[in-house]
């Protein structure tokens, strides 16, 4: 009998189950991955104003009880792979990163939720400077979709495959070893195209799009699958792939809910 490999991530919870930790941990278990998590806030929509994020986050020193748990109870032999999700707030940037030192990681995935709907504007700022002062510098492999990946490289605007995969060079370019930029429907044409830049070369990952409507919690998936794969032994290009396959599943069978989006399903390969 073959022992399941492990994966930690570090997110937020998003409780109807289309996103955050919950789509994380059902990741995990789907791919056979034995996941555990500490949570950094709860998000609750709001079906009284339009399903606006009510945000709260969670005290830092909860935070690092946690992330202190965690590395406790799994010694870095079994557990040296993990993903960091939404954080949310300075504090919360600073309490992860001062933990995440604590192990040599071999692989830190990091989607840069950056912001979130019910969070003031000048706070997201704050916590997007916090995000790439001290959680960049950590990471092995970054997920930005196409606003994240606008951002985080400084360019006006990402319209084309061309300036995807520009701006994933320019995020590399910052020091993260691996950048995955995320086109998904945002980009026009019939396929969903991420792109992998390593440092040295692009590789484009392409699936037949799945509808032109976002589909809540892909991102979320994706880089969850990323890190699983990555936990059982798989290289960078092959989680990508294999995360593509399994997103891709997942989005074929969505769920519908009473939210704008459909929701991703976690479980369709299995
Ligand atoms: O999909 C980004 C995301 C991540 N984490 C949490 C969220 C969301 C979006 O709603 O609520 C907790």
């Amino acid at each position: 009998m073959t022992l399941p490999a492990r994966a930690f991530v570090i997110a937020g919870s998003e409780a109807t189950g289309g996103a955050g930790f919950q789509v994380d941990l059902k990741t995990f278990q789907s791919l056979g991955v034995m996941g555990m998590g500490a949570l950094t806030c709860i998000v609750s929509f709001d079906p009284q104003n339009q399903w606006a994020h009510r945000f709260h986050p969670i005290e830092p020193t909860v935070i690092a009880e946690q992330i202190e748990a965690v590395l406790a109870c799994h010694s870095q032999e079994v557990l040296d792979t993990a993903k960091v999700g939404m954080l949310g707030t300075p504090d919360t940037i600073d309490t992860v990163a001062q933990a995440l030192t604590q192990r040599e990681w071999n692989h830190l995935v990091v989607d840069p939720v950056l912001i979130c709907k019910g969070q003031e504007p000048g706070a997201a700022l704050d916590t997007d400077n916090a995000l790439r002062e001290k959680i960049l510098p950590l990471a092995t492999v970054i997920t930005p979709n196409v606003f994240e990946a606008t951002t985080l490289a400084e360019m006006d605007s990402i319209d084309t495959i061309e300036d995807l995969e520009e701006a994933a060079r320019r995020i590399g370019d910052k020091g993260v070893p691996y950048v995955v930029a995320k086109g998904g429907v945002e980009l026009p044409g019939e396929e969903a195209i991420d792109v992998l830049w390593d440092g040295q070369n692009i590789t484009r990952f392409s699936r037949p799009k799945v509808g032109n409507q976002r589909v809540s919690g892909a991102g979320c998936t994706l880089a969850a699958a990323i890190t699983a794969e990555l936990a059982k032994g798989a290289t960078v290009a092959e989680a990508v792939d294999q995360a593509k396959d399994f997103v891709t599943l997942g989005i074929q069978q969505r769920l519908e809910c009473n939210t704008p989006f459909d929701v991703v399903w976690q479980g369709a390969r299995n």
